[in-house]
């Protein structure tokens, strides 16, 4: 199948970083993508990407300087989860996972996926990705999850999240926010919609978020000046709930081709002190996906 029209493929050669990650860094959003003729991409699909495996993955994480990926499943490959898993048994203890499952999955199932890393099971809200689940699948998939330990990861836009409260405060487990619930830059820090993500972390200790895809919300591009505040923000106000992902290989960008060194390179800006560093890129990632 071709790629989607208008679909940029990642950037073929990322500059090195300036920053240097500490050893022992996790990149803890970023996916696997095919390749096509060995895992084809699910029928439901609302896009098809550019081809980006598992050894395309390992290599830019050796690139620029990272030690470990969580890697996510992504809306591409539906519930069929086998990429993740393959790219899971090659890197060992490298990597961990998140999962896309329906109401349906067994716990066979998620027990092998268990064994292979996952940790997390990811819900989408974004209507231009997925087709709506009825809450009382997410709360079914939650019941199926709660034994095992693991956690949930969330994606959804700003406009969305004052209408998922009241199902987010059905889960008493992690919540990981994906791109800090996708701010609208252009409203500033006191906008309302970001002013209510934060007071979601506030009011919810269970609740963290990955202050990640500077390239998806900009709208001045890179550097990503405009989104550094946003951040580091949410950095400094929860430094023990924040994670940090590169999002390669950056599936539907529309506006530019993100360099991934570059993206690198914001993580000083917005973790300004070393001990802010250590819990965004280790610290954090480790307790919340390597406690087992
Ligand atoms: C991301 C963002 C996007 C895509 C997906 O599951 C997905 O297909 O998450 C997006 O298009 O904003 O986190 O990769």
């Amino acid at each position: 199948m071709p790629m989607s029209e208008g679909y940029l493929p990642f950037h073929p050669n990322p500059k090195k970083p300036d920053y240097q990650p500490p050893a022992g860094a996790v990149d803890a959003h970023c996916h696997v993508f095919g390749p096509e003729a060995q895992f084809p991409y699910a029928p439901e699909r609302k896009y098809t990407p550019c081809d980006a495996g598992k050894d395309q993955l390992f290599a830019l994480r050796d690139h620029l300087g990272f030690s470990r990926n969580v890697i996510v499943q992504a809306s591409c490959h539906g519930k069929n989860n086998d990429a993740l898993v393959d790219a899971l048994h090659t890197a060992g203890d490298l990597a961990r996972g998140v999962a896309f499952v329906g109401k349906d999955v067994t716990i066979d199932e998620l027990k092998t996926m268990d064994a292979a890393g996952v940790r997390a099971v990811r819900f989408n809200f974004v209507k231009r990705l997925v087709d709506t689940t009825p809450w009382e699948d997410f709360l079914t998939i939650y019941e199926k999850i709660k034994p095992l330990g693991w956690h949930i990861v969330v994606y959804f836009e700003a406009p969305d999240l004052e209408g998922l409260k009241p199902l987010l405060a059905q889960f008493d487990c992690t919540i990981v926010v994906d791109h800090m619930g996708r701010p609208d830059v252009g409203e500033g820090l006191d906008g309302a919609g970001f002013q209510s993500f934060i007071k979601l972390l506030e009011d919810n200790p269970n609740i963290w978020t990955k202050v990640s895809c500077p390239e998806r919300l900009t709208i001045d591009g890179p550097p990503y000046d405009d989104v550094v505040p946003f951040a580091r923000t949410l950095v400094e106000r929860f430094p023990d709930r924040v994670l940090w992902g590169t999002d390669w290989p950056h599936p539907n960008m529309k506006s530019h081709v993100p360099d991934d060194g570059l993206l690198v390179d914001v993580i000083p800006r917005i973790a300004t002190t070393e001990d802010a560093r250590q819990k965004l890129l280790i610290d954090n990632p480790m307790r919340l996906y390597w406690a087992r």
